[in-house]
């Protein structure tokens, strides 16, 4: 299994923009593409719409070796074979998460990841203490996909960067047009849901962006 350590391309099936007959369909597209972990993001739906979901791509993240996290629900991460679960400020603290996706697997302790939302440098900073595995930092630009939530623009990425250790997952409204201005401004891994999602063509869309990453890293 991929470690988060070594991800750069971080995709969200977000079930805002994927139909759920297509649900399969995305999700090969998307690991196609190269995307390194995987999240499953069902705001609004019911907890048995997530588990049957979750369901249909375990088998498909398991086979391509890439971590699947679920977005909140991380009660279910044990019984889904997921990796993990990803909280936002306003739900569960990283320990409780991880309490709740806490599991056992035949006498070995397999421990979930859990990633945190984070939208400014002193969260990011709470999030560390609270013991993340990740974050996620933004949204950069307004985006459609979380309504409501006010641009942090670009000037912090890079002071998070120097203070905080755990891979930072910037993220919202980040398309490959801007991904250049994004990396400029000290980002090096990324969350593109709305871009990907939206692109005709979903694995070439994933590639040229992890393609980008890729470069940057090894400059
Ligand atoms: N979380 P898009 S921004 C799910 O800042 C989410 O915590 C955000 O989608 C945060 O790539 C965001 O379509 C939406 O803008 C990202």
């Amino acid at each position: 299994m991929k470690a988060i350590s070594d991800a750069l391309l971080y995709g969200i099936l977000d079930l805002g923009y994927v139909e759920l007959s297509q649900l399969e369909h995305v999700t090969v597209r998307l690991l196609e593409g190269g995307v390194d972990i995987l999240q499953l993001r069902a705001k609004g739906f019911d907890e048995e719409v997530i588990e049957a979901c979750a369901r249909r791509v375990v088998s498909l993240t398991e086979e391509a070796g890439i971590p699947l996290i679920l977005n909140d629900h991380p009660e279910l991460v044990p019984s889904m074979g997921a990796q993990g679960a990803h909280v936002g400020q306003d739900d569960f603290t990283v320990a409780d998460a991880r309490w709740r996706a806490g599991r056992a697997l035949a006498g070995e302790v397999a421990l979930p990841l859990i990633g945190k939302s984070t939208h400014s440098l002193a969260q990011a900073l709470d999030a560390v203490e609270q013991g993340a595995d990740y974050i996620g930092f933004g949204p950069l630009f307004s985006t459609p996909t979380k309504p409501g939530r006010p641009a942090i623009g670009l000037a912090d990425i890079a002071e998070v960067h120097s203070n905080v250790s755990l891979p930072i997952f910037c993220i919202g409204g980040i398309k490959r047009e801007n991904l250049e201005q994004v990396l400029d401004a000290g980002a090096k891994r990324v969350v593109v849901v709305s871009g990907i999602l939206q692109a005709a063509d979903i694995s070439g869309y994933c590639r040229e962006i992890k393609a980008e990453l890729q470069a940057r890293q090894s400059k």
